[in-house]
């Protein structure tokens, strides 16, 4: 009875089926998009990137809940199974994975050193996220059906669908409130949803990683720091001696922040000893592991090649002897144990690749 009741209030509420489905695949696309168009935003001015990312996710669970309800005894029973079924299933589990990692990680679960095997949950969260595109696509291809135009037609459709991000949008402020209420960390998140480690010098933030990145310790007297490119007298530095001090904060992608008082050189004075020539659009900073990133020529020069940092001389884990000081960049691009600093007249798009794979040569 009661059953037969939620089985009508269900069926009422949900959206024609092919709809669901595609409404899906677009919500899944939007947020692979905002998700890594998030991780370069490093200033507050894009902040509606985040938004969008939590808003069309938490509409994810509802279509997601529909679409399962409607498939779970093709699923259940194996009588009904097909040849791909199984890409069906592997697809909900890492959409699962996805949500469930997302979702608790919004709710406060998993701080800077918690640790799932050496991942921090936002990072398995991407992990699922980057091995749900895929599968979404391979899975769309197995059983492509075309919207029809009457999915469309019915206003209540287009009623139910506003629903669905007005309700997310209203979730997610409810669970910031309760967060605030319960004092489970909504208030010191950055706007990113990184959480703070706080504290002066090397040992009160993680030693993080992009992907593989994992070089010997840098002997000093072996070590030099070129500066060449688009200049006029290159110039190869045998030691750095900082002479400017900075506060910048450090947000990593995996899920946390610093704020730290770091000193080295400014960028801006190692390009006026070199003499930048005309054209000069971009520098690039290049790391002895061949990890990489370029900043525009006004942003660099009031960069900081750091050496040290909270008063200490820079560890090896956070890039010694000089590591970038990139103010308003996410951390993946403060590029550490630098080598060369390349003046050029253009971008480095090939720099993402790059940063995915340095270090597994090694
Ligand atoms: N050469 C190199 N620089 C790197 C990385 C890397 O893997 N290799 N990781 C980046 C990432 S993802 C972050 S968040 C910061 C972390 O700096 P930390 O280890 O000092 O906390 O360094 C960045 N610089
Ligand atoms: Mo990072």
């Amino acid at each position: 009875m009661v059953r037969g009741r939620l089985e009508r209030a269900f069926a009422s509420v949900q959206p024609p089926p092919r709809l669901v489905d595609w409404s899906l695949f677009v919500c899944v696309s939007i947020e692979a998009a905002t998700g890594v168009l998030s991780f370069t935003v490093g200033t507050s001015g894009r902040w509606y990137v985040f938004w969008l990312h939590r808003i069309v996710g938490l509409a994810i669970v509802a279509l997601l809940a529909f679409k399962l309800y409607r498939v779970r005894y093709r699923l259940l029973d194996r009588e009904q199974w097909e040849p791909t079924t199984p890409l069906s299933v592997l697809t909900a589990v890492a959409a699962l994975g996805t949500l469930a990692t997302g979702i608790a990680w919004v709710l406060g679960a998993g701080g800077a050193e918690d640790r799932i095997a050496y991942w921090t949950l936002l990072s398995v969260h991407v992990g699922f996220g980057l091995a749900l595109v895929p599968l979404v696509v391979a899975h769309l291809a197995t059983r492509f059906r075309l919207p029809r135009r009457t999915d469309f037609r019915e206003r209540r459709t287009a009623l139910k669908f506003a629903g669905l991000f007005v309700g997310g949008a209203v979730v997610y402020r409810l669970q910031e409130t309760a967060n605030a209420v319960l004092g489970t960390g909504g208030d010191e998140r950055r706007f990113t949803g990184s959480r703070p480690a706080t504290g002066e010098g090397n040992g009160t933030f993680p030693v993080t990683s992009w992907v593989a990145d994992d070089p010997a310790p840098i002997d000093p007297e072996a070590w030099s720091l070129a500066v060449s490119g688009l200049v006029a007298d290159p110039i190869e530095l045998e030691s750095v001696e900082p002479d400017a001090t900075r506060h910048a904060l450090l947000d990593c992608t995996s899920g946390w922040y610093t704020v730290q008082e770091w000193q080295g050189v400014r960028v801006g004075d190692l390009l006026d000893d070199a003499g930048a020539l005309e054209g000069a659009s971009h520098v690039r900073f290049v790391s002895v592991t061949g990890y990489r990133w370029t900043l525009p020529i006004g942003e660099a020069r009031d960069a900081l090649l750091a050496t040290r940092v909270g008063g200490e001389a820079l560890s090896h884990g956070h890039g010694a002897p000089v590591r970038l000081v990139a103010p308003g960049r996410r951390g993946f691009q403060w590029v550490k144990w630098v080598v060369r600093v390349e003046v050029r007249d253009r971008a480095d798009p090939a720099q993402w690749l790059v940063t995915l794979i340095s270090g597994f040569d090694s």
